[in-house]
């Protein structure tokens, strides 16, 4: 398996299907959602079986106007076509389960033959993936997994995820003090594991006994309220010694307002983010490192592995393997998850050595 973060030239983003709005989002706390599950293996996996041509795969990103999940989908898109198969995107521009409903339900509808998702809540969203699975969709969850999917592909593993934002934080505060978590919403799955690694990496660790993690706000992956948040961080501790924003949309958000303000080269920030949207910040001194792996090669998995589920190449079961295009082998781990692999770090060395 290998993971060059740099194969394949960057696709223009494909155009929406339909784009509603919804607001409300009910549903799961940080406290139920970091748990989450796949269904369960269901039949024997054939390991020879043909992928068909024509397959519907449909990718459900968390929102539309993210520039992280237009890079995810083109790399969905490309495996998608490599497989002859029917690529669609569909999705809002707020990050809701509501808003996912009613996407899951027109995938559905047209004869989605796998239904790839990201989901903003871990519950909210299984009625409707349960619905569709029964009308014989395949259900992979990518991203930020929902408990009802058959796979989940992971960008990495949430331990892997967690220990690099710990350790950043250590290293750029000089391994003491206190630092704020700037998240995405406050239901979404992927942020909230790993904000719960991050707190057992933390617990687990004589070394980090002195960091502090004194809050987590929700910017909501919208870079004016994330903007908003940081600015309320540092009115409400201005003392802080740093902040963790665990997402692309929230640590670019922060890093403009420390860029601008007296907390510049005082206030650590680091996070996950996109190298074209950080490097400006690493350049003139506000960010020192921060983490992400290459955001197209998920993308490209899921396709893969969505298409070889619908196949019955694999069930779910761990251990079971797969061909991911030119990413190569692949292998079906515990609880039907499969990880993309290992966070990459980016600083002043090697920021501009990507473009994505
Ligand atoms: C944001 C989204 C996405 C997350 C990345 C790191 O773009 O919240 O789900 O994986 O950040």
């Amino acid at each position: 398996m290998k993971h060059p973060l740099f194969r394949r030239a960057l696709f223009a983003a494909p155009a929406a299907a339909a784009v509603l709005f919804a607001s409300a989002c009910g549903g799961t706390t940080i406290d139920d959602a970091q748990d989450s599950e796949t269904t369960g293996p269901t039949g024997t996996a054939d390991p020879n079986a043909e992928i068909p041509e024509g397959l519907n795969i449909d990718f459900l990103p968390k929102q539309l106007n993210n520039p992280y999940s237009d890079i995810v989908n083109a790399g969905g898109a490309v495996a998608v076509e490599e497989l002859a198969g029917n690529f669609t995107e569909r999705g809002g521009t707020e990050p809701t389960a509501d808003s996912q409903v009613e996407y899951i339900n027109a995938a559905s509808q047209a004869g989605s033959d796998v239904i790839v998702i990201a989901a903003n809540d871990p519950d909210a969203v299984c009625p409707a993936l349960n619905e569709a699975r029964d009308n014989g969709s395949a259900i992979v969850g990518y991203d930020s997994n929902a408990n009802c999917t058959d796979i989940f592909v992971n960008q990495s593993s949430d331990e892997l995820i967690g220990t690099a934002l710990v350790e950043m934080i250590s290293e750029q505060i000089g391994g003491e003090g206190t630092f704020a978590v700037l998240s995405a919403t406050p239901n979404a799955t992927n942020q909230n594991a790993w904000i719960a690694a991050m707190e057992e990496v933390m617990a687990e660790n004589e070394e980090y006994a002195d960091l502090e993690m004194v809050d987590v706000v929700y910017g909501n992956d919208d870079d004016l309220d994330s903007f908003q948040k940081m600015q309320g961080l540092m009115q409400s501790y201005p003392d802080l010694d740093g902040v963790v924003s665990p997402t692309t949309v929230g640590v670019a958000a922060a890093a403009r307002y420390v860029s601008d303000s007296e907390y510049k080269g005082e206030v650590a920030v680091t996070g996950l983010g996109t190298p074209n949207q950080m490097s400006q910040y690493i350049h003139d001194g506000t960010v020192e490192e921060f983490a992400l792996w290459n955001p197209s090669d998920l993308g490209y998995l899921a396709g893969y592995a969505g298409a070889a589920l619908k196949a019955g190449q694999i069930t779910g079961a761990e251990g079971e393997t797969f061909q991911a295009g030119e990413l190569g082998e692949y292998t079906v781990g515990a609880d039907g998850e499969i990880v993309l692999g290992e966070p990459t770090r980016f600083n002043a060395d090697n920021v501009d050595d990507f473009d994505f």
